[in-house]
């Protein structure tokens, strides 16, 4: 609404080219401590990540040798739910474990 056609100049009501708006991507980190045991790590990638294995094994040592690791990257809603659910399974096992998310 409003616009002005590029090349005549005149108004234009509606443009018919589609746009497509992609939905803002967000990284969840999980972050080290001192407590958390690796296993419990290990198993949070694994069901709350998807992760196989190895992979999540992988991500838990880049975490505790460089303070964090990429978990994955979502759309803001499953960022923030994925974050929440790290950490009431951690806390209900006693774990200070930390999850944040990021704008990609
Ligand atoms: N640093 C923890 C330990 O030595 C292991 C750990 C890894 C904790 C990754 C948190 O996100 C984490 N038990």
């Amino acid at each position: 609404m409003g616009d002005t056609d590029r090349r005549t100049g005149e108004a234009v009501l509606e443009r018919t080219k589609q746009e497509v708006k992609r939905p803002q991507l967000f990284k969840v980190l999980l972050l080290n401590d001192d407590y958390t045991t690796m296993d419990f790590v290990i198993e949070v990638l694994e069901t709350i990540f998807n992760k196989q294995p190895a992979e999540a094994f992988r991500i838990m040592m880049m975490v505790h040798t460089r303070g964090k690791g990429l978990c994955g990257v979502y759309p803001h809603e499953i960022a923030e739910t994925k974050v929440e659910a790290v950490v009431t399974t951690a806390r209900e096992h006693g774990f200070p474990l930390k999850a944040a998310m990021e704008p990609e």
